[in-house]
């Protein structure tokens, strides 16, 4: 099954490859391939390479490239109507809410388009919750977050990183925000005062390398927000969705959080799609004209979002994701001492740390390539893989087998 790539590109993928690097930003440094087609957990290249899609987009195509009844959804709604602004009512936005609420047991939705949107939202919410439900004293509002987030590119959420790499030079950033160690619930703790609206995690850190708390943390985080008057908020835009092998990362402890931040695979893999869901009592601060989008809530995203939850509803996604997780985690941990110093799992979620001696994670990003496999790198030497959660055992034992032929150099 191993397709045979040459490391060389031909001329028609060259020529692609020139005319972006001419004329889009290179605010990305892609790996060289051109994909043209995609199904499941396969994509294609315009020289008719075939790879098996270890990224999943980030996450954003949970339920496999071109899946039927998403793509049938949005051709349906393509020949009826895509967008009318929220000036208007629209027939699909409250069957998708209505489904999106039942599916996380809360009662209201708010719309948007892509991740980073929602988390902005999230805070907009939750610094109108502390003033006009928790009483906090005018624009003294503070969220506390973890480091190592990632919450998204927009200038507020670089502002509270602590990546360099992705807030240098982007200042001045905005105030209101307290940093503490991811996974310790007591810094948490610590870092609370009356002028804390809310705490902002992402339930497993995804950007950081995949990176688990310890069993316990997220019911810990819970208590003590619920203590402390204090919304938790779960950024569950990439954790959220089957991922982990259940419907949110939280499940895993049983943790249900004040306000659920939804994205990604949210639209299917067609279409950006994010949400902010979340209890009246909450939600319900925010009145007409405060806040918006021109795409949020439109027909077209609500009817792919109304079958992806439709797709979520029935259990089965999730428990795929979990039981191929654990053979994941199980074929993965015997390359740690092979090449691999340092492995983390979470559902179809990996973050395979690489010993230097093989090379970086980009290194082996690219000879991953060369075999028909696409992951990305992170941090360095971490790679991650986040399979499409439609992958087939026998895929994810070949995508291993590749791995193992190039850590063994
Ligand atoms: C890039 C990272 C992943 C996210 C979480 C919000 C957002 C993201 C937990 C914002 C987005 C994407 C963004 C993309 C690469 C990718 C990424 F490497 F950047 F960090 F997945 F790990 N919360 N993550 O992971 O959602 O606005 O992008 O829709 O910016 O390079 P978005």
């Amino acid at each position: 099954m191993t397709p045979s790539h040459s490391p060389t590109l031909d001329t028609g993928t060259m020529r692609i490859i020139s005319a972006e690097e001419t004329h889009v930003a290179q605010n990305y440094r892609p790996l060289p391939v051109v994909l043209a087609q995609g199904e499941g957990a396969w994509v294609t290249d315009v020289e008719g390479k075939r790879y098996l899609d270890l990224l999943a987009a980030y996450s954003a195509v949970n339920f496999g490239h071109r899946h039927p009844a998403l793509v049938a959804a949005a051709q349906e709604q393509l020949g009826r109507l895509t967008l009318t602004s929220r000036a208007f009512h629209n027939d699909r936005l409250g069957a998708f809410a209505t489904a999106l609420a039942d599916l996380c047991g809360k009662e209201l939705v708010l719309p948007m388009n892509t991740g980073a949107e929602a988390v902005e939202t999230g805070i907009k919410v939750a610094r109108a919750w502390g003033y006009r439900v928790k009483g906090i004293a005018p624009d003294a509002a503070t969220v506390v977050v973890a480091n190592g987030n990632f919450h998204g590119r927009t200038t507020t959420i670089v502002g509270f990183s602590d990546d360099p790499s992705a807030r240098s030079d982007f200042g001045p950033f905005a105030p209101g925000f307290v940093s503490v160690p991811f996974a310790d619930a007591a810094a948490i703790e610590a870092a609370i005062n009356e002028n804390t609206a809310a705490v902002l995690i992402e339930p497993v850190q995804g950007e950081a390398g995949v990176v688990v708390p310890p069993e316990g943390y997220l019911a810990a985080v819970r208590e003590i927000c619920t203590a402390h008057n204090v919304l938790m908020i779960a950024d569950e835009i990439q954790s959220g969705l089957g991922r982990v092998g259940t419907t949110f990362a939280c499940d895993r402890e049983g943790v249900v959080p004040d306000v659920y931040l939804l994205g990604k695979a949210l639209g299917g893999g067609i279409l950006p799609l994010s949400a902010v869901v979340a209890d009246r009592d909450v939600l319900g601060v925010i009145r007409p004209g405060e806040h918006g989008s021109t795409f949020g809530g439109n027909p077209l995203a609500a009817a792919v979002g109304l079958k992806v939850v439709e797709l979520l509803a029935t259990g089965e996604i999730q428990a795929r994701a979990a039981a191929l997780g654990e053979h994941l985690e199980a074929r993965l941990a015997e390359l740690v001492g092979h090449g691999v110093t340092g492995v983390r799992v979470a559902g179809l979620w990996a973050g395979i740390d690489i010993d230097p001696a093989v090379g970086t994670g980009r290194e082996v990003a690219e000879r991953l390539l060369a075999r028909g496999v696409l992951v990305k790198d992170t941090h360095g030497q971490t790679i991650r893989m986040a399979p499409p959660l439609v992958i087939r055992a026998t895929e994810l034992d070949w995508a291993i087998e590749q791995l193992k032929v190039v850590l063994a150099g």
